[in-house]
């Protein structure tokens, strides 16, 4: 068997809630995820991180301008995406990772890439699990990185089968005790988990009116840091590394809110939130015991 599937799992019953998120990722077609992936066919569903090259905003020609300026955003979202598999490692090409939530397949091809790996994929839209997929097939990866239209509250892949696994931007869509419960069923002894999330801030007070407008803007319910921390611990899984990537994601909004063909209309809400102190951007790297 080359799959740590422990029998074919289709989707679990879901609720409304969960169906209404799937129908969004189903439709899902913004500009800002799809000409970005084109560049290199990494398809990717998170933010950047790291300085950006500003020139890109002075390029005479209208046309190379937006160019350079989709390749300044990917340049970014690839770097997130380095950062996080670099806290999953080190992992060899016979070991197997999970990924939660895996949108259009980005993360587990820079997993692969990187290490070596097998890797499964799971997200709750059939569409982005079919669009993965045909990715896969075509860097010739298939036999090692799949992906699977399930539930990663429930994914019916093998216990203790995986080195690592992580989310990256897709734990505020779900109940952290459920997540991290399979997380720890999944991963093996040892095994690491990585987390990047935004959460809100514990000591601003509660959520704040930009968090409450991103969580309508994406259907999701974003929690708060402490709530990370107290459900990790609950699970078995035990940080091993806290980074806070509030001030690296920011120039990644400040190029976004001007990249006038990419822009969905959330950009400012995000700078107002990370400058409010009511949001922030953290990366969680926790160990299995
Ligand atoms: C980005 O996905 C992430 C989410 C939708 C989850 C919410 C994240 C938070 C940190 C609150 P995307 O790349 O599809 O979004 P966009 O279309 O805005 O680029
Ligand atoms: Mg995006």
């Amino acid at each position: 068997m080359t799959t740590a599937e422990a029998a074919t799992a289709p989707v679990p019953i879901q609720s409304t809630y969960q169906t209404h998120v799937a129908d969004y990722w189903n439709a899902e077609e913004n500009p800002v995820n799809l000409e970005l992936g084109k560049l290199d066919d990494l398809y990717h569903h998170h933010y950047g991180v790291g300085a950006v090259d500003l020139s890109v905003l002075d390029e005479p020609d209208p046309v190379r301008r937006r160019e350079r300026i989709t390749a300044e955003l990917h340049r970014l979202e690839h770097g997130q995406a380095e950062l996080l598999a670099a806290h999953l490692g080190p992992l060899s090409p016979e070991d197997r990772v999970f990924d939660a939530g895996c949108g259009r397949g980005g993360g587990s091809v820079v997993a692969h890439l990187r290490y070596g790996c097998h890797s499964d994929g799971v997200t709750i839209s059939a569409k982005q699990a079919e669009f993965a997929n045909a990715q896969a097939r075509k860097r010739g990866i298939a036999d090692r990185v799949r992906y699977h239209h399930r539930n990663m509250l429930d994914t019916g892949l093998r216990s203790g089968a995986y080195a690592a696994s992580w989310n990256n931007e897709s734990s505020m869509y779900v109940e952290l005790d459920l997540l991290f419960a399979e997380h720890a069923r999944l991963l093996r002894r040892g095994g690491r988990y990585v987390v990047v999330t935004g959460c809100y801030n514990d000591t601003y007070g509660r959520a704040s009116r930009e968090v409450s407008l991103i969580n309508a803007h994406y259907i999701c319910d974003i929690h708060p840091r402490s709530a990370y921390f107290r459900a990790l611990a609950r699970h078995r899984l035990v940080p091993v590394h806290v980074e806070d990537l509030t001030e690296a994601t920011m120039p990644y909004w400040e190029l976004r809110r001007q990249a006038d063909h990419l822009v969905t209309g959330i950009e400012d809400t995000f700078l107002t939130a990370y400058r409010n102190g009511s949001f922030q951007y953290l990366l969680i790297a926790a160990d299995r015991v």
